[in-house]
């Protein structure tokens, strides 16, 4: 049982025990990465602990609205790639990841042993790549990590203001999917908290704009779409070179038709296959299950892969395979 308050303990335990503290969001930081993140530093503030924000990828590869963010936070907290930490590194210091729990996506994965403490906050799915911690809270039914650091805010009485709101608010808007996936009472709760903190609604839209060239590529990838068996939706790409996030897009959008689940394939990278899947929360359908075959993982209803060797072709016909076993492809 997920239980906040136990949460608040041991990170007022093992924060309290160490010299310093690391919040480690995921590799390619996405809004509620950032704003959970954001939203640790002021606990740790509230405690008197310094702590530092761990980004290692280079902001100009990353979408333009994460870049702004990521420099705006900049200006204002300690954020640090692997390198600028490892000089600062000491034993006593400790480890909390948010919006990730697998080795993969952390940055920092080759020093892990080096922390003291590690605590991991996340809501998505635990796969063989999940890290040893001292404590783990994970919990795949709400909507993002900036949702569970919202409530942990309040747990704390933590002061803070608009902006960490507004940080925080984007997260929970983007991973709800604008309040329309894994979305409780609870989250509405936690939103209007924010909104009364201040939260920046436009800034927050602001972040969704799309850029016109890209959004047509993503679109032109979405009217690959073939459905499976009312069921399922695969669009791939034969062409052109996507990023991860013009996948995630693309299956997101998908899942506005009628389908359980959603599949984008296409190639990310010299001889590097992705496919990202969502699917709408229908409980016989868990795209973190599926993408776990693929040497991925992710959550029941957002999930992804990377695949390596292989041709958008091929993947494709495994995926139909592990999505309908008993179908006969002629290969
Ligand atoms: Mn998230």
């Amino acid at each position: 049982m997920n239980n906040i308050k136990e949460l608040k303990e041991q990170l007022s335990e093992k924060i309290s025990l160490s010299d310093k503290v690391l919040i480690v969001p995921h590799t390619r930081p996405d809004f509620d990465a950032l704003g959970s993140s954001v939203g640790l530093v002021k606990i740790c503030n509230k405690l008197n602990k310094d702590s530092y924000i761990l980004v290692d990828d280079d902001y100009s590869k990353l979408d333009q609205s994460l870049s702004r963010m990521i420099f705006d936070i900049s200006e204002e907290y300690q954020v640090v790639d692997v390198k600028k930490y490892l000089e600062l590194l000491d034993d006593n210091d400790l480890l909390v990841t948010t919006d990730v729990n697998g080795y993969s996506r952390i940055a920092i994965r080759d020093y892990l042993e080096k922390f003291k403490r590690k605590i991991i906050i996340d809501h998505h799915l635990k796969s063989r790549e999940t890290i040893e911690a001292d404590y783990e809270y994970i919990d795949i039914n709400t909507s993002s990590a900036s949702e569970i650091v919202t409530k942990l805010l309040r747990a704390y009485n933590v002061k803070f203001d608009s902006k960490c709101a507004t940080y925080l608010y984007a997260g929970i808007v983007l991973d709800s999917k604008n309040f329309t996936q894994d979305v409780t009472e609870k989250t509405f709760t936690d939103s209007g908290f924010l909104l009364k903190k201040g939260a920046n609604t436009s800034y927050v839209n602001s972040l969704f704009k799309e850029n016109f060239e890209n959004d047509k590529k993503i679109h032109e990838l979405i009217g690959y779409s073939e459905f499976i068996n009312l069921c399922y939706v695969i669009a791939a790409g034969k062409e052109k070179i996507y990023t991860k996030e013009d996948l995630a897009k693309a299956a997101n959008y998908i899942l506005k038709y009628s389908a359980d689940a959603s599949f984008a394939v296409g190639l990310i990278g010299d001889n590097e296959i992705g496919i990202s899947s969502r699917s709408n929360g229908n409980v016989n359908v868990n795209v973190g299950l599926i993408m776990q075959q693929f040497g991925g993982g992710g959550s029941a209803t957002s999930a992804a892969a990377t695949i390596e060797g292989t041709d958008v072709e091929s993947a494709v016909k495994k995926l139909k395979l592990v999505l309908n076993p008993n179908q006969i492809l002629d290969v």
